[in-house]
């Protein structure tokens, strides 16, 4: 689709607020009528945006406890259910979570996992999906396979050798992913290695990124037609909660710290000023190799473990830089300089820690592939469908594989066990699309735009990788369990918008 279109389509849009704000939708409860992105009904007068505490001390999330007496199981009991969270003082904010948190699950490769799973969210159906781990596909939360309000199931895998890696859930009900991420649902399972390469000493440091809108009474705005577009972005992006959380560390002193992009939306160019990144792990776990870093791009749903060196005294500071994706009418967020996490690094010397291993792991390549798919990724504004007076709260705007929006009883793709398969995205769309495949991690092999083809410098694994706008990315992957397997955008709003498909992985 041309830009100039999208934006005309916008602009008639803006005309049109009166129709298409008696058109709400009830059941995604978007917001026709707030164009800006922050609209809120119950503002009060000379109410202000809520102001959220910055330099507060680093909390970690709250683990899941094991219930399991038995060793080699993890059992536990997860709900998904409304909670109210206090961001800033005087406001309680209605939220959703699991527990009343975001939890993090930790287990190690060859355990047996049962989450005895409950849906206390009112009126909405939800699922857990293990985002990037190996589960059987009737256990992973697909949207074909719904929880109800007010039922349970117990998902049940167990975690292959070799599994080791910084997860993260999340609900995928049809339709509603969007809504619940938004409004709070996420959890991290980290898988730990029998064995681990990283000196314990650097410790082992989680960073979930979430993003938060709050109105001035406190609660989340819903969402209007530019975050439908773009995909929401929050006023604030916080770290375990909080904005601009503080750490300490000793000068000279090295940190473990796995990064989680859990926000909807937001494209995350992260640097740290005055501290050197090493970059150790992506999403399926350790590269095989080091590598040092300047900057790194973390967008919707990808992971990065890092190593931090903290060598200067003074303040060290995660700040995002900014990153042309591709926004589309008003609101673009401004990222540049942002304060995500600030580091006070003291004068005094860390005692000494044994040094990063030159190699971490081995990683194999998968292999000459025997099949070749190619997903194109397209965008169309439709604004009122020809010859209907229907218009449903999206007014029309898809996001299309291969020209097709998203049928949940439609199977796009047929693949078997065990083959191993060159995916070919090509993003022929006017932004940026983080491309998530379910089930199993994939090897990217190049990236090529304008006829230039470029390889990655190291070979990792990957559940979701970035495909700009114009470019299209190679990667080689192989799916080890049969069952349907959801591919997406996980910018959720467009994977919620169709830009999603379904390949069942025949044994
Ligand atoms: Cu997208």
């Amino acid at each position: 689709m041309h830009r100039r279109t999208f934006l005309a389509s916008l602009a008639g849009l803006a005309i049109a607020k009166p129709t298409a704000a008696r058109m709400k939708h009830d059941m995604s409860g978007h917001d026709m009528g707030a164009m800006g992105g922050h609209g809120n009904h119950n503002m009060p007068q000379g109410g202000g945006k809520p102001v959220l505490p910055e330099g507060l001390p680093l909390r970690d999330l709250p683990r899941l406890e094991n219930q399991s007496g038995v060793a080699g199981t993890f059992k536990a009991k997860l709900t998904a259910g409304p909670s109210t969270v206090r961001f800033s003082e005087g406001l309680d904010t209605p939220v959703l979570a699991y527990n009343g948190a975001n939890p993090v699950i930790e287990a190690r490769e060859g355990d047996r996992i049962e989450i005895a799973f409950r849906n206390e969210i009112p009126n909405e159906s939800t699922t857990v999906h293990w985002h990037g781990m190996p589960v059987p596909a009737d256990q992973d939360g697909n949207p074909a396979d719904p929880v109800a309000s007010g039922r349970e199931r117990v998902y049940a895998f167990d975690l292959p050798e070799g599994s080791a890696a910084s997860y993260w859930f999340h609900p995928h009900p049809h339709g509603l992913t969007a809504r619940q991420v938004y409004r709070g649902l996420a959890g991290i399972f980290l898988v730990k290695p029998k064995e681990d390469p990283i000196p314990a000493g650097y410790g082992d440091t989680v960073l979930m990124f979430t993003d938060l809108r709050l109105g001035a009474d406190g609660t989340m705005p819903d969402s209007s037609m530019v975050d439908l577009m773009n995909g929401r972005v929050g006023d604030h992006v916080l770290v375990n909660g909080q904005k601009n959380p503080a750490m300490t560390a000793a000068r000279g002193e090295k940190r473990r710290l796995r990064l989680f992009n859990a926000t909807n939306a937001r494209f995350l160019r992260l640097k740290f000023e005055n501290a050197g990144m090493t970059v150790i792990g992506m999403d399926g776990g350790l590269i095989e190799a080091p590598v040092a870093v300047e900057e790194l791009l973390l967008t919707p749903a990808e992971r990065v473990e890092l190593i931090v060196s903290f060598d200067q005294p003074g303040v060290a500071k995660l700040i995002a830089l900014d990153y042309e994706h591709g926004w589309m009418g008003p609101g673009k967020p401004n990222e540049a300089g942002m304060t995500l996490l600030t580091a006070n690094v003291s004068t005094e010397t860390a005692p000494s820690v044994p040094p990063l291993p030159a190699k971490l792991r081995s990683i194999a390549p998968l292999g000459e592939p025997t099949i070749t798919r190619r997903f194109v990724l397209t965008e169309s504004m439709g604004g009122m469908d020809q010859g209907s007076m229907s218009m449903s709260s999206d007014m029309g705007m898809k996001f299309l594989i291969n020209g097709a929006s998203f049928d949940m009883d439609r199977i796009d793709e047929v693949s078997k066990v065990g083959q191993v398969e060159l995916w070919e995205i090509v993003n022929q769309a006017d932004m940026d699309h983080p491309f998530h495949v379910h089930g199993t991690q994939f090897q990217v092999v190049e990236h090529e735009k304008d006829g230039e083809v470029t390889k990655p410098a190291y070979r990792a694994w990957k559940d979701t990788v970035n495909v700009p706008a114009g470019e299209t990315v190679r990667f080689l992957l192989r799916q080890d369990l049969p069952g349907p397997r959801m591919y997406h955008c996980h910018i959720l709003e467009h994977e919620q918008l169709g830009m999603m498909g379904t390949i069942d992985v025949r044994a």
